[in-house]
């Protein structure tokens, strides 16, 4: 799987993608990153990205140009790249997309400063605008770091066996269980005795009810997306019950 990033800060993403899970992956070649300094793209003396937006107003708006010579190169050997332009107004990014895009081969990120990108940019190249969340970031490079850590998790061979069961865990759709090691008391705090119990199902038990508990209380609406039992659902009456 390859991510290509377009942006004028290069280096944002130096340490990020040599660290953990995703610095192991691009070293094992399972995920290959390219980094393309929009700068490159520019064809002035002063190597310009910017100018004013027609119309009046504050800051300043990406030129078109560098941008488009930029993808075109990302393109150069696979048209079928799926350009993402990472912006508020984007569709919000969510574990569900993210097993989408998992299923693709080639992504071009555009990374935003400033006001934004042309809107011809978006109209002539851009495949999806995506946003991580409700709030505006100084620049689109946090959220392609947050795009491509989540889609690489994906991609087999990127998580050990041991995480990717956990991962699979999310696809429960609920928040996850409490966690705990040792020592088995901290600051008074006992660790619950049924995780000392051995009985695996017990625990499974246990660990299922916390984790219906915590989601009813958090995020409820995660609720109506899940597969949930008999048991499940009689457990979820009871804590509505007793909310009452
Ligand atoms: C993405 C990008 C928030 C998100 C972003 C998000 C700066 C895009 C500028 C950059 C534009 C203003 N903020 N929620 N900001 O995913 O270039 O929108």
């Amino acid at each position: 799987m390859t991510f290509d990033i377009i942006t004028i800060f290069p280096n944002f993403f130096e340490s990020p993608l040599r660290e953990g899970v995703l610095g192991r992956a691009i070293k094992k070649g399972l995920i290959n990153v390219r980094i393309i300094n929009l700068r490159d793209f520019t064809t002035d003396r002063h190597r310009t990205t910017d100018d004013r937006p027609y119309g009046g107003g504050p800051g300043m708006v990406m030129i078109p140009g560098p941008l488009k010579e930029a993808i075109t190169h990302a393109k150069k050997d696979d048209k079928d790249a799926t350009v993402i332009l990472l912006s508020p107004r984007g569709e919000v990014f969510d574990h569900e997309i993210s097993r989408e895009l998992s299923k693709k081969e080639h992504f071009i990120l555009i990374c935003g400063r400033y006001e934004g990108v042309d809107e011809r940019i978006v109209k002539a190249f851009v495949d999806m605008e995506l946003s991580i969340g409700d709030f505006v970031l100084s620049g689109g490079e946090p959220a392609a770091l947050v795009i491509i850590d989540a889609i690489s998790r994906l991609v087999p061979g990127v998580l050990g066996k041991e995480e990717s069961a956990k991962e699979d865990s999310f696809a429960t759709g609920l928040l996850e269980y409490p966690h705990y090691t040792r020592p088995r008391e901290f600051m008074g705090m006992a660790v619950p005795d049924v995780l000392l119990s051995g009985d695996h199902k017990k625990i499974e038990g246990w660990r299922r009810k916390e984790a219906l508990k915590i989601t009813f209380e958090r995020r409820p609406d995660l609720l109506k997306r899940v597969e949930l039992s008999e048991e499940d659902k009689a457990f979820l009456e009871e804590l509505k019950r007793k909310n009452r």
